[in-house]
C-alpha cells in the first residue's frame, strides 16, 4: 500500500488500485493498495480514520468499507471496477476499516 500525503486526483488511482480519498471528488490524500485479500481492520493506522469522502476500485476485485474498525457496523461494497460518486453523502467520513476481496463476486 501506499499514502499521499499531496493533493490527489481522479488519475493517482491507476489500474488495479484500489483507493481512499480523503475528500469528495477524489482530491485530498489518498490511500491505495493492489494486492487481492488486503484487510486493513484499522484505517487509523495511516491517519485515514473516518476520512474517506470518495473511492475508486480499479482493481479487478471487489473490496468493501466499514463504518466501524476490524470489519464492524454498516459496510458498503466496492465493486470491481468502478468507482463512488463524487459525494457520498450519509457515509461522507465514516470508513474506519477496509479490505479487499479475491474475485469480483464477493459482494453484490
Ligand atoms: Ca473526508
Ligand atoms: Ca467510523
Amino acid at each position: 500500500m501506499e499514502v499521499s500525503l499531496g493533493v490527489a486526483a481522479y488519475s493517482d488511482c491507476p489500474n488495479n488500485y484500489v483507493c481512499l480519498f480523503e475528500d469528495p471528488s477524489w482530491g485530498g490524500r489518498i490511500v491505495r493498495w493492489y494486492v487481492a485479500n488486503t484487510a486493513i481492520s484499522d484505517l487509523g493506522i495511516y491517519t485515514f480514520n473516518d476520512r474517506m469522502s470518495s473511492w475508486v476500485n480499479n482493481s479487478p476485485y471487489d473490496a468493501r468499507w466499514f463504518y466501524n474498525g476490524s470489519y464492524g457496523g454498516t459496510t458498503r461494497c466496492m465493486n470491481a471496477e468502478s468507482g463512488s460518486a463524487a459525494s457520498l453523502g450519509g457515509d461522507d467520513n465514516e470508513a474506519s476499516s477496509f479490505r479487499i476481496y479475491t474475485d469480483a463476486v464477493a459482494c453484490t
